[in-house]
């Protein structure tokens, strides 16, 4: 019965250290920076947890500037998420940036010459359209249609 019981506590030991070699080597194969912490299998868990909350988090940034009679930004085709659209008034009249589509108004404050505000919005996939509300200015040009996906 001893010898018995004492062989399974090793036959445990042994496969646990199986285990936790084949984890430490999934860990060094996965990311070679975590080659300094090889023993603590957890490490992989964290890293995984962290990573989620920053996906959900993450805000990208949209540098937008605006002139007569148009917007330029870096790009009209966009992935969905949070995105923060820095409006900058680089032209001589107020300017604002409206975005609207898929249920979303939203917009910066209406800024002169020189200013700059932001507006940071969640972007679904979808058609959205930025468009200026002073004046006919949206009508003159300043009017782009992005497409999120
Ligand atoms: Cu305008």
């Amino acid at each position: 019965m001893n010898a018995t019981h004492r062989m399974s506590v090793v036959q445990r030991t042994t496969m646990r250290a199986v285990a936790l070699g084949a984890a430490a080597g999934l860990a060094l194969g996965g990311c070679s920076s975590e080659a300094g912490t090889p023993l603590d299998s957890e490490v992989g868990t964290d890293t995984e947890e962290t990573t989620t909350v920053d996906g959900d988090e993450e805000v990208m940034t949209m540098p937008v500037t605006g002139f007569e009679f148009g917007y330029d930004l870096g790009s009209t085709e966009i992935a969905a998420g949070t995105y923060t659209f820095d409006f900058s008034n680089v032209g001589s009249m107020q300017h604002d940036l409206r975005i609207e589509g898929e249920g979303l108004d939203d917009g910066t404050a209406v800024i002169g010459p020189g200013e700059t505000d932001s507006v940071t919005v969640t972007l679904e996939p979808g058609t959205y359209t930025i468009y200026c509300s002073v004046g006919n200015h949206r009508a003159q040009g300043m009017e782009v249609e992005i497409t999120v996906s």
